[in-house]
């Protein structure tokens, strides 16, 4: 039992001097009155004893130590499975900062909204300290966040997804108040009282009532997407939902690649991808699958950094077919969350290789059959992974520079409309193909999935600041690069008239990259259209592919009546973005409707 509060909470251990941070985490135990505070060091002795304790109230249960060594599944709140776009603020001192993109909230009132909430929130419970780094340790580009929380799951899973610990307080020193503000508590789970609120121009972020990824992993979404885009514009750099590949050609040249696709929309899976068979002289590795910090090198070329530690990852549809690379990466010392359990202690999700087993536990932690007519693991569900853990995990991944960048890319899930792959015709235009992409919603976040929304460069629900002035800071980098990346956009998801995915994407995507990375090298043609440019007849590698030239016509074509439809659905974006969207890209619009119409 606690003792005398005051006494249970006093410092006199906290491994820094650094008095503002002493500071800080002081008025934060006044308001949620923990029990205990306990300073993470991200020690391995530290997480063997949090995982003890973890198991020990069922917050993880141990999976089979011969199937599944390290490794633990986690059942989380049937009401939090994913990310609450809806409660979810950025609160910056006026409304017009925040854009017609994001929900916003006075900062004054969300401090005094919240600050209720957390009041005495932490009685009885431990309230961590976690000091975490987000970039790789002794480069100038990253950032110190610290997260207070008091759930254990929060700790292990930002172990794995940040870099944690004495490397954070070190890099912040005695004296710095530079670091990320992050108070989370996970309350009663009741969505009435859950908010994730920003608070860029403070770089602070208080989260309550869920303890899903993005809601409660402070580093991810809130601080490395939300707050450092806010950060970015300010400091001319940015900061975006793109994974960071290199490919090395049959040449031997390494060529890196960053790509924007939306929740659950293929980053993971392009960002470890196996190439097939006739394309045996490519190698994929992985930088980063999620998150990008791009800026402009001394060389005015464009410089990407991933400033994650691990990979947070989508279960279902993950096999050693689709995705080798990421079984991999859980083979060992992975947290589950959400997906099924085996009679024998591994984990199952739809997609998986074999057949579904006959008896499993599902994610609810109830019994299941293939006869069941809900899904053993939720459609959401995740893995938890070291990058350490990824066979092909690129070399450079600590580098403190990041990588320079050959191409970009932008892609949505679409079942109509967008083509397999096409390029921009110059930066603008591709800032417009970004800005414009569409994208069915998905599982990753609450609501209703399957339905077409403007997600401009996969940002809609991470963008820190206004929409339009966030397309203006992209079209702003240009004049900044010595050699401005090509950008391109693409579907792995059209779908034909029986409703099948036209394209066999996961490793056949590498045929597109080929394409990709030839068009930046100035070494193969394309034919022009309306919208883009796009392969010649012949250009695409499909060489083994198993489609007849008429599946990759349909999966390639463009079809201007559709495009129609479609500049009427990006409409609806500019009337929203009106007050700030940029001259430049209206006259994008423009341009593009002349040349459909015409
Ligand atoms: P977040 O982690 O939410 O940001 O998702 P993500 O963008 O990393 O997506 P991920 O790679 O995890 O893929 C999401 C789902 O799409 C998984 O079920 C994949 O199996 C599936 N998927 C990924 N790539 C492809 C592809 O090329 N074709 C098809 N048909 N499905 C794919
Ligand atoms: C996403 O939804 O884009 C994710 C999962 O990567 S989360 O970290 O929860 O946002
Ligand atoms: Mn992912």
């Amino acid at each position: 039992m606690p003792e005398n509060r005051a006494a249970a909470t006093k410092q006199s251990d906290a491994p820094t001097n650094n008095p503002k941070l002493l500071a800080w985490v002081e008025e934060m135990a006044k308001l949620t009155q923990p029990d205990r505070i306990v300073w993470c060091d991200g020690s391995e002795e530290e997480k063997q004893r949090l995982t003890k304790d973890a198991v020990d109230k069922g917050i993880l249960i141990p999976l089979s130590p011969e199937k599944r060594p390290g490794c633990y599944l986690h059942r989380s709140d049937p009401n939090d499975v994913a990310r609450t776009e809806h409660l979810t603020f950025v609160c910056t001192r006026t409304k017009e900062a925040s854009g017609p993109n994001n929900n916003w909230m006075d900062p004054k009132e969300a401090y005094a909204k919240l600050g209720k909430l957390f009041e005495g929130s932490m009685k009885g419970r431990t309230m961590y300290v976690i000091p975490y780094l987000m970039g790789p340790a002794g480069s100038p580009f990253s950032k110190v966040g610290i997260e207070l929380t008091d759930s254990i799951y929060v700790v292990l899973n930002m172990r794995i997804m940040t870099r944690m610990g004495r490397v954070a307080l070190d890099t912040l020193g005695d004296t710095s108040g530079d670091f990320n503000r992050g108070l989370h508590c996970t309350l009663d789970l009741d969505p009435e009282k859950r908010f994730i609120c920003h608070f860029p121009e403070d770089n602070t972020i208080w989260s309550i009532g869920s303890g899903y990824g993005g809601n409660a992993l402070l580093g991810k979404k809130c601080l490395a997407l939300r707050i450092a885009s806010f950060l970015g514009r300010e400091e001319g750099w940015l900061a975006e939902h793109m994974l960071i590949l290199g490919a090395e050609d049959p040449q031997g040249k390494k060529h890196y690649v960053v790509a924007a696709f939306p929740s659950a929309c293929g980053k993971t899976n392009f960002a470890m991808m196996v190439p097939p068979p006739a394309l045996k002289g490519w190698k994929i590795t992985t930088i980063g699958d999620d998150i990008s910090w791009l800026r402009i090198g001394k060389d005015g070329r464009l410089w990407a950094v991933n400033p994650e530690n691990g990979y947070f990852g989508v279960a279902p549809g993950t096999n050693k077919k689709t995705n080798p690379n990421a079984m991999a990466c859980v083979e060992r010392d992975a947290i589950f969350t959400n997906v099924a359990m085996t009679k024998d202690g591994d984990v199952w999700w739809e997609g998986m290789d074999g057949q579904p087993p006959a008896e499993l536990t599902d994610w609810r932690g109830n019994p299941w059959t293939p006869e069941s007519k809900t899904p053993a693991a939720h459609p959401n569900s995740r893995f938890t992974a070291p990058m350490r853990n990824n066979p092909i995990l690129d070399e450079t991944a600590d580098d403190s520079e990041g990588v320079p960048i050959s191409a970009i890319i932008f892609g949505g899930r679409r079942a109509t409309t967008v083509p397999l792959v096409m390029q921009s015709f110059n930066w603008a235009h591709g800032v417009y193909l970004g800005a414009t992409m569409g994208s069915e919603t998905t599982a990753a976040a609450v609501g209703q999935a399957g339905v077409v929304r403007r997600d401009p460069m996969a940002m809609l629900p991470f963008c820190g600041y206004d929409m339009g002035d966030y397309f203006g800071h992209w079209l702003k980098i240009q004049a900044r690069l010595a050699e401005p990346p090509p950008i391109f956009l693409v579907n792995w998801f059209r779908k034909g008239p029986d409703g099948k995915f036209l394209w066999p994407g996961f490793g056949e995507n590498m045929r597109v990259l080929a394409w990709v990375l030839a068009r930046a090298a100035g070494s193969v043609g394309a034919s022009e259209t309306p919208l883009g440019l796009v392969p010649r007849p012949g250009d695409l590698d499909t060489e083994g592919l198993g489609l007849t030239p008429e599946q990759v016509k349909q999966a390639t074509s463009i079809d201007l009546a559709e495009w129609g439809t479609e500049l009427e659905s990006q409409g609806e974006l500019f009337t929203k973005l009106e007050r700030t969207l940029p001259a430049a890209i209206r006259l994008e619009r423009e341009l593009l409707i002349a040349r459909i119409k015409n």
